[in-house]
């Protein structure tokens, strides 16, 4: 019998890439194993299960509301002046090079904003995008806090989502991405939920799976630079609401027809 200290017994799973849900399975794994480095918070795995059960009634695709959403976001985005992304343990574990790609496209700084806050995630989290390229990441010193929100979630920069016009928030809670509007900052959401108070109350929300979304982002920033007529006629384009219905009807015809 063993009796040497306790170990930590550490699975990688390995994914076959035949299997059909490689892609799913190779994320979850991700998450896992931010969530063992201590980037995602345990609550992010809870957060990432949710996720994962609208994007299968989605039908794990990006939707053509969604990419009018992008084109959105991205016209948004090209018309900020001072754009700010904020960063979680999720999409850090996920998809820290496609931030440092949004950041580099959009000319926006990047800010960590942590629900579960604390110095030693906060400087991980800061490390693993710093080793994705980017720099200059906010977050590590709040100066300023969100009016009105007293969770960990209302510390921030005063350089950054304090004085930003457009706030990019993945994976946000509703009671920031409330505070934010009230604040008067346009905000751009990333959520699967349809229905969360994040995605009803953004200037623009994409519902697809977030590192489907930020590179379909990019995309549309790459797309309408050099187009002012193109990025008003996108805004103009885009109705929230009726977006966030249409993307519902999806989910009920898929569950529907299954
Ligand atoms: O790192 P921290 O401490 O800031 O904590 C991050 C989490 C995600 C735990 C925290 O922000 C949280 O609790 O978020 P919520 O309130 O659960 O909201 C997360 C939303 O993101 C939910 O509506 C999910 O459906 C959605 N979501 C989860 N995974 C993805 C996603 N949307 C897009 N892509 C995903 N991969």
């Amino acid at each position: 019998m063993y009796s040497g200290p306790a170990v930590r017994i550490i699975v990688m799973t390995e994914i076959p890439k035949t299997h059909p849900r490689y892609e799913s399975l190779v994320l979850r794994e991700k998450l896992v194993e931010g969530f063992r480095s201590g980037i995602a918070a345990p609550q992010g795995l809870i957060a990432h299960g949710r996720g994962e059960m609208f994007y299968y009634l989605l039908g794990e695709r990006t939707t053509k509301e969604a990419r009018a959403a992008c084109r959105a976001a991205a016209a948004l985005l090209l018309q900020a002046e001072r754009p700010v992304i904020s960063v979680n343990g999720n999409v850090a574990a996920l998809c820290p090079r496609e931030i440092v790609r949004l950041a580099e496209a959009a000319s926006a700084r990047i800010e960590v904003g942590l629900f579960h806050r604390s110095d030693e995630r906060v400087s991980m989290i800061r490390k693993c995008l710093e080793d994705n390229g980017a720099k200059g990441v906010l977050g590590f010193l709040p100066d300023a806090r969100i009016p009105g929100l007293e969770s960990m979630r209302g510390l921030c920069s005063k350089e950054g989502i304090y004085s930003a016009d457009v706030v990019v928030i993945p994976l946000e809670d509703g009671d920031r991405a409330g505070a934010l509007s009230k604040m008067g900052k346009k905000t751009i959401a990333v959520d699967l939920n349809p229905m969360s108070r994040t995605s009803r109350c953004a200037t623009v929300t994409v519902v697809d799976e977030v590192t489907k979304a930020l590179p379909e982002i990019v995309r549309s920033i790459e797309d309408l630079e050099d187009d002012p007529a193109g990025v008003k006629r996108a805004l103009k384009a885009y109705d929230r609401d009726a977006n966030l219905a249409a993307v519902m009807a999806v989910m009920s015809k898929n569950l529907g027809s299954l």
